[in-house]
């Protein structure tokens, strides 16, 4: 079922951009599955129907069933024995039940219009029959579980890494980088609290045991490492706020965490990449690829093969053991979750995941900011000083100015709290005297680099949004 879903996701065309953007979110990962419980439901009934009025109607569907799902399991990257023989086994098993309980419902029937010689025994294996078939399905069930359960091993596994003390500690926050603001985000985002964007229906479980990494491709020296090795670096912590391209203006997928890891340009080093070389190509356990110029990755920004999240081993969904967090670059492009293989390659050789699906090859992420305060949809407050206040973001140039318009006016400087660094997002606030009635309020940014934030509304595809996060304040007589 994870693998038809998958299939499902993977196929999206490309030019279904905001509903593949709803799919990636979390909550609708749900929606698919339970959406497809109900189309096999249906079709189980169908099928149920089919047998009763004519032998192996209701076969062929339960098989037909089967094939689809062999064949999704067979576009996935990740394919193992165990994902291919499922939908198979599953499928020959409910086809043999439901020829064997409809021929069982047909003696019951066939027994109660003749009458009655021996009344009930029919009726009674049928219901036997059924009882057996329940129990079988849900035995078949707990193993699946079981299989699952793989993940709840990993969760002890994490529980007992433990990480080590930063070579380098993260910056210490400066006074007033929290607007202090009541209705604001806080400034780093607590882990649970983080959007996740991925197309994993369910979370992948990497042991982190046997977990390696591998340098490979365009290098002088191929290397592997493992989690022991990685731990034993001189790892450095800082606060990176990371951004989905599939972020809206105004959205919120977006989040500040405090990453420990290893540089990955320090990596790089020791593997030596070959000239000619422009992208390493990271891979995750899933077959997930991204994209990300060599030269991101070797500069001197804290690009990280990251192992820790605000003071915590990465949660599972955040791409436990290690995933890659690069300052400046989209998700898509960039932070590949439970990461284990470094390609250094071309772009002219190699596509990562989303370029083939209408995505852009290279995704800097774009300077952009939100109004969070006053909050809600429709941000009714009570006349007099109304306070305002959001975030800003321009990863790696960094926040100069936010400025606030009210109606179209001029453009009003807004108080900018310290960042944390250029990579992080900055917080802003401004109060402004309103009388009563509707206002339209937008927001703009300047990076410090006197780019202003551009105007034009674009759609998050296919490298990201812009305009102004413009919203509608109603002020209380
Ligand atoms: N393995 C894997 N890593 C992935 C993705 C994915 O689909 N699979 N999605 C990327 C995208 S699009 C984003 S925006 C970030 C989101 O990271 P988060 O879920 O920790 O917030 O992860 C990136 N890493
Ligand atoms: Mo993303």
């Amino acid at each position: 079922m994870t693998a038809v879903g998958g299939a499902v996701i993977d196929a999206v065309p490309p030019g279904v951009k905001d509903w593949a953007v709803a799919l990636f979110g979390t909550a609708d990962k749900v929606a698919l599955l339970v959406g497809m419980g109900l189309v096999i439901a249906a079709l189980a009934a169908l099928a149920g129907a089919a047998e009763d009025r004519r032998r192996y109607a209701g076969v062929v569907i339960v098989g037909v069933f089967g094939l689809v799902g062999v064949a999704a399991v067979l576009t996935r990257a990740h394919l193992t024995p165990v994902a291919l023989a499922l939908p198979l086994v599953t499928a020959i098993v409910a086809a043999l039940l439901l020829g064997y309980l409809i021929r069982r419902l047909q003696e019951w029937a066939g027994q109660a219009r003749d009458s009655a010689v021996m009344p009930g025994t029919a009726r009674r294996r049928f219901l036997q029959n059924l009882a057996g078939g329940a129990a079988a399905t849900v035995i078949g069930g707990i193993l699946a579980g079981m299989w699952r359960g793989a993940t709840a091993g990993v969760s002890e596994a994490r529980e007992r890494v433990k990480l080590p003390r930063a070579a380098s500690p993260a910056p210490p926050i400066p006074a007033g980088a929290e607007a202090g603001l009541d209705g604001m985000q806080p400034l780093v985002t607590p882990n649970r609290d983080f959007y996740r964007i991925d197309t994993a229906l369910s979370v992948p479980a990497v042991n982190p045991d046997t977990w390696v990494l591998k340098v490979t491709g365009m290098v002088d020296r191929e290397i592997e490492l493992d989690l022991a090795g990685l731990l034993a670096k001189p790892l450095i912590e800082r606060h990176v706020t990371i951004a989905c391209v599939s972020n809206t203006v105004g959205g919120d997928l977006i989040g500040n965490a405090r990453w420990l890891g290893w540089p990955v340009r320090e990596l790089l080093a020791l593997a030596g990449p070959q000239p000619g070389a422009d992208m390493v190509l990271s891979r995750s356990t899933d077959g997930w690829t991204a994209g990300t110029p060599l030269d991101v990755l070797t500069d001197s920004r804290d690009a990280l093969l990251a192992v820790g999240m605000n003071g915590e081993p990465l949660p599972l969904e955040h791409g436990f053991p290690v995933r890659l967090v690069v300052p400046g670059l989209y998700g898509y492009v960039s932070a590949t979750k439970w990461v284990t293989e470094l390609r250094v390659t071309r772009f002219a050789d190699d596509a990562a995941y989303w370029t083939p699906r209408g995505w852009s090859e290279r995704g800097p992420i774009k300077m952009s900011s939100r109004i969070d305060v006053p909050p809600g949809g429709r941000r009714s407050v009570a006349p007099g000083t109304v306070m305002f206040g959001g975030v800003a973001w321009a990863q790696h140039t960094g926040i100069k100015k936010v400025e606030l318009r009210i109606n179209r006016g001029p453009w009003r400087e807004a108080g900018l709290a310290p960042g944390i660094s250029v990579d992080t997002w900055y917080q802003w606030k401004l109060g402004v005297d309103l009388n009563p009635g509707q206002y339209e309020v937008q927001v703009r940014a300047t990076d410090l680099r006197g780019t202003a934030q551009d105007e034009q509304a674009r759609p998050v595809a296919p490298d990201g949004a812009t305009g102004f996060h413009t919203v509608r304040v109603d002020v209380k007589s």
